[in-house]
């Protein structure tokens, strides 16, 4: 994203709207910059800003179901599974007993 943004004269300020994805995985909040470059008619101050992005997706469930019987020598698979996609890596230990 850039473009220009114009403080008219007269005024001390203007906005520059960033928008930002509603996604439905569970996040760390996330940041990004805004950098400002090449001043016309003024002085360079601060020239970054820094966006916060708070996430609003809830922590997902895991969650193992139980396979159908194997005949004893042949091997048999649990499936671990997440109630939502996540934007984060999902570890979860295993046991037998
Ligand atoms: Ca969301
Ligand atoms: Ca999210």
């Amino acid at each position: 994203m850039y473009g220009t943004a114009t403080i008219a004269a007269g005024l001390t300020g203007t906005t520059v709207d960033v928008s930002t994805m509603d996604d439905s995985w569970d996040e760390d909040t996330e940041t990004f910059l805004l950098r400002l470059s090449n001043p016309v008619n003024a002085t360079s101050g601060t020239m970054t800003g820094i966006g916060t992005i708070s996430d609003n997706d809830g922590i997902p469930t895991v969650s193992i179901t139980s396979p159908t019987a194997v005949v004893e020598g042949n091997p048999t698979t649990f499936v671990v599974t997440l109630s939502a996609v996540s934007g984060l890596p999902v570890t979860v230990n295993y046991t037998s007993s």
